[in-house]
């Protein structure tokens, strides 16, 4: 089995080595030379647990190009980035469809695993397709597939979660679930292609409504003079209760995006989706208002900003609620140092640990590194203002501040 994987972003190389892994012989093609040039020196373009591992052992199964090649399937890993009206950009869909649609013959198999619109598969998709002739169903397999990976464990829950799997008709949905049977070890449930496209936004959307269920309590427990950390914590002693974690704000590449996509499909009947979206992008003005207030009541003038990757333990800073604070905090003229332990490029420069300790006054932890752990505050700092609650209960040697407890300022 020859397979070509479009698009070698944080879904597709893990998705294009793991079908390496299995014995297919793959192609892993993308329009990126910077990335191409580091996969052809057995290097990664992003940090993720094993991945370097497993390409190491399966290099001779992967090649990564430049031109799209005939293959038995093609599978579709493209971004879907969301426009300044939150609508879902496809155009990259488009661009990745219609270089395949060429390379279509009888018994191909295209699957579309990008997050979209429900009903792009068996519509846009399925039409560029369908251009010379070949068609779905009939001449070639098509159909969808979600991954619902995290990023920082990303291959075992690539290999292990369930899958949802859908074809535009019978043959293609057993063709397509036979190729991921391949590596995936979690259960394949069969649907229809929009009914997996949906899904996909339902379990991004469900976390985003409850993300900013837990922000809104922090507001409320502020005004209460009340930890909302143990608040939370108490309420989810409820065996049905599990009320997600307060913060910065939704960073990501998908939590922030894709419940726009699922509102999209009908904006007067998404009320709950898009309030929390408004919730969740409220925090990071909610954070650095606080973070000035705590600066002018010390007198401080310059704040070291610990963090800036979306979440915890990734190299990732893509949609990060650190840059609109960042950004907020400059404007009012504080001098802004900015540290992360993994993160390499970044909107801002990036100073070393030593220096935020040396020279920052106030601290704002924005991501809750493993690395920030056992830190210990002295002079010149003054005070820390806790997003995550990282120091919850802990000496750190300041006056210290936790998002959602109500300090009086
Ligand atoms: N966050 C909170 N509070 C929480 C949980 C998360 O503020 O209780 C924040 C995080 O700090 C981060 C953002 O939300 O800024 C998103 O982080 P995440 O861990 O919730 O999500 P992702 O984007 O890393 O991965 C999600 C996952 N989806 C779900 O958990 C439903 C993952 O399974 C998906 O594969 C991934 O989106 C994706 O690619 O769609």
């Amino acid at each position: 089995m020859k397979l070509c994987v479009v698009g070698l972003g944080y879904i597709g190389l893990p998705t294009a080595l793991l079908f390496a892994e299995a014995g297919c012989i793959v192609r892993g093609f993308d329009i990126d030379t910077r990335k191409l040039a580091l996969l052809r020196k057995h290097s990664l373009p992003f940090e993720e647990q094993g991945l370097q591992e497993l390409y190491d052992k399966v290099k001779d199964n992967f090649v990564p190009i430049d031109t799209l090649e005939e293959a038995d399937a093609y599978i579709i890993c493209v971004p879907t980035p969301i426009t300044s009206a939150h609508v879902c950009d496809d155009s990259y869909v488009r661009r990745a469809t219609e270089a395949v649609a060429p390379w279509i013959r009888k018994g191909t198999t295209v699957v579309l695993e990008s997050t979209v619109v429900p009903g792009t598969t068996s519509t846009v998709v399925r039409s560029i397709l369908e251009t010379y002739g070949f068609v779905a169903g009939r001449d070639f397999h098509l159909g969808y597939v979600s991954e619902k990976a995290i990023p920082g464990n990303t291959l075992y829950e690539m290999r292990h979660n369930d899958r949802i799997v859908a074809g535009v008709d019978e043959m293609s949905t057993k063709n397509i679930r036979d190729l991921y049977a391949l590596f995936v070890r979690g259960e394949i449930h069969i649907t229809d292609c929009t009914t997996a496209e949906t899904v996909k936004l339902v379990e991004n959307a469900y976390r985003d409504v409850n993300i900013s269920f837990a922000n809104e309590l922090t507001k409320l427990c502020a005004s209460l003079g009340l930890n909302v950390w143990q608040v939370i914590r108490l309420a989810n002693k409820h065996p049905r209760v599990n009320v997600h974690s307060p913060g910065p704000g939704v960073g990501g590449h998908c939590i922030g995006l894709d419940p726009w996509f699922l509102a999209q499909v009908n904006p007067q009947e998404s009320a709950l989706i898009r309030q929390s979206r408004t919730i969740n992008n409220s925090m990071p003005t909610f954070v650095a208002d606080t973070a000035i207030r705590l600066a002018t009541k010390y007198g401080t003038r310059t704040i070291g900003i610990l963090g800036v990757a979306y979440k915890k333990n990734v190299d990732d800073a893509r949609e990060t609620p650190a840059i609109p604070i960042i950004a907020a905090l400059q404007r009012e003229g504080y001098t802004v140092l900015v540290h992360d332990p993994l993160v390499k490029h970044f909107d801002y420069s990036l100073v070393t640990l030593e220096t935020i300790l040396a020279h920052a006054e106030g601290i704002l932890l924005i991501t809750d590194h493993d690395a920030y752990q056992s830190l210990h505050f002295a002079l010149p700092q003054r005070w820390l203002y806790d997003t995550r609650g990282l120091y919850e209960g802990k000496d750190i040697g300041i006056d210290y501040y936790l998002l959602g407890t109500g300090m009086v300022l």
